[in-house]
């Protein structure tokens, strides 16, 4: 196969980086107030690979004084003033494309494969699209202004990307961040603060603050804040909405999912069946939008699982950096563990668990296998649970108007995939699916342009297009005394 990926570069950062890192608050990196840490680790190795500030309500504190102090001036910039710097925030991605790439894979585990052609290009073409958004904000969104501070907490599964999601439409309206990356996966967002500094974003427009959930929850509860974002879990998420209701805050939330992906007699299986791999093999699985739930119609279903098993065969675990790999580790050994549980809790249900023979990396890695369970009761644990792992769960149906019944019978709402050669009955399905995103012969298509969010448990708000700048504004009721000449 051809060469890893060199991760020199990327290496040598950290290295400069042995000390430790603190929180980036004003245009600067500063140590924890209280000097706390902790380690994070390499998903791929098990092997120590930096040490973070765990980020106290102080630390807080001075991010959101810094942010508050940055806000006026960043707002009275106005549109054209910040679309310069967001424009210049997605060429430094690009120029730092492969940096950033190698220290994500790193990072997170994923292969360097999608971080180089997905993570780092869809966080620059985010970074263009709200450059446009910034330019447009006097005309499209006469009427609003910015809503101020923003605290925005997220995920590990896609560390920048979700970053990008989170401050590319707060900023570009006029809003600065007190961002709060993963726990495991902090190094993208250290990395980003650091070039974005070298690309002159002026200082407290953007913070970052390390730590775990009692940081978040330090976010959460900060008065001076006017809105949280979140992506994460629904737990997490239902927590936020009980501590934030009637604070003012504004709130936007998203969560988990169990998406269907739903294949009828008439569909081109074999796009199918590598529909099958993105939705849920793609990341290793840890993707809130992931089609989970595979539902089969009857007649097809033997013949598919039996592809699908084929296809399972030939799929490469390993080594985040090396470029043939499709599938790298999982984040952390308290994930894997989750997945192992939930598969094993599966098994024990009555499912069957169909692993293919793949050969899987030595050492002390966080791996686990492209795995399939068939035979999957709809109310057994694994057909309603979130195992945000590579592990899709096979049901059947008959007819479509069961097949909605048992898409629908989640208390999810996120995504869902329709895969059938017939227009006129997926174009008929789409719209009885519950979810916030419905794909019809395609998987995990994401668009800068389109707001992106979930119904029901899945959360609430969207992200991307116009409706995700909306998220970010207040309307305003007023007008101003007109002069005797205007009358
Ligand atoms: O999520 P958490 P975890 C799901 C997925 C996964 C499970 C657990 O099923 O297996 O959640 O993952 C911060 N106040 N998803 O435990 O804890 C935390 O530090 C404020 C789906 O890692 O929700 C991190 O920055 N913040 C999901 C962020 O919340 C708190 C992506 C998310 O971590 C907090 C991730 C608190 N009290 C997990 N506690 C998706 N929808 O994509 C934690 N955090």
């Amino acid at each position: 196969g051809p060469a890893p990926e060199a991760d020199g570069p990327a290496r040598e950062w950290l290295a400069r980086h042995a000390d430790g890192f603190g929180h980036y608050v004003d245009g600067a990196f500063r140590p924890s107030t209280e000097g706390g840490s902790f380690e994070t680790f390499e998903p791929a190795t098990g092997k120590p690979l930096a040490r973070l500030a765990s980020g106290t309500a102080t630390d807080v504190d001075a991010a959101v004084a810094a942010a508050r102090r940055a806000q006026g001036p960043w707002s009275r910039l106005g549109g054209h003033g910040r679309a310069r710097h967001l424009y210049a925030l997605a060429r430094m991605v690009q120029r730092h494309g492969r940096l950033l790439a190698v220290l994500e894979a790193i990072d997170n585990g994923k292969p360097i494969r999608e971080t180089r052609d997905l993570d780092v290009p869809l966080v620059a073409r985010h970074f263009y699209h709200h450059a446009g958004w910034a330019q447009l904000q006097e005309s499209e969104f006469a009427g609003h202004s910015p809503l101020g501070v923003v605290g925005q907490i997220i995920p590990w599964n896609f560390p920048l990307l979700m970053l990008a999601w989170k401050i590319a439409p707060a900023l570009a309206l006029g809003n600065t961040v007190v961002l709060k990356p993963a726990e495991y996966t902090s190094l993208t967002a250290l990395l980003f603060a650091e070039l974005a500094s070298a690309a002159g974003l002026p200082d407290g427009v953007l913070n970052v603050v390390t730590g775990a959930g009692e940081t978040g929850a330090a976010i959460v509860d900060h008065a001076g804040i006017d809105k949280i974002a979140f992506t994460g879990s629904t737990d997490v998420g239902r927590l936020i909405r009980e501590k934030t209701a009637g604070s003012g805050k504004r709130l936007t939330l998203e969560l988990g999912g169990k998406s269907p992906f739903i294949v009828f007699e008439d569909a081109d299986l074999d796009a199918a069946v590598e529909g099958v791999v993105d939705a849920i093999w793609f990341n290793q699985g840890q993707v809130c939008c992931a089609g989970s739930r595979l539902l089969l119609q009857e007649g097809i279903a033997p013949d598919f699982v039996r592809r699908l098993k084929r296809r399972m065969e030939v799929m490469r675990v390993g080594s985040p950096l090396d470029k043939a790999v499709d599938m790298g580790a999982i984040v952390d050994p308290v994930q894997l563990r989750r997945i192992e549980d939930l598969v094993a809790a599966g098994v024990r249900e009555g499912a069957v668990l169909h692993q293919a023979p793949v050969q899987m990396p030595d050492g002390e890695g966080s791996f686990y296998p492209p795995t399939l369970l068939t035979e999957v009761h709809p109310a057994s644990i694994v057909a309603r649970e979130e195992i945000f792992g590579p592990v899709a769960v096979a049901m059947t149906f008959r007819t479509p108007d069961e097949a909605v019944l048992l898409a629908n019978n989640s208390r999810y709402g996120l995504a869902a995939s329709i895969w059938s050669e017939t227009v006129g009955l997926a174009l008929d399905i789409a719209p009885k699916l519950q979810a916030g995103v419905v794909w019809i012969n395609a998987t995990n298509l994401f668009d800068a342009g389109v707001g992106f969010g979930g119904y029901r448990e899945s959360g609430f708000g969207r992200e991307g297009g116009r409706e995700g700048a909306l998220e970010y504004l207040k309307p305003n009721a007023w007008a101003r005394r007109r002069p005797r000449e205007d009358v």
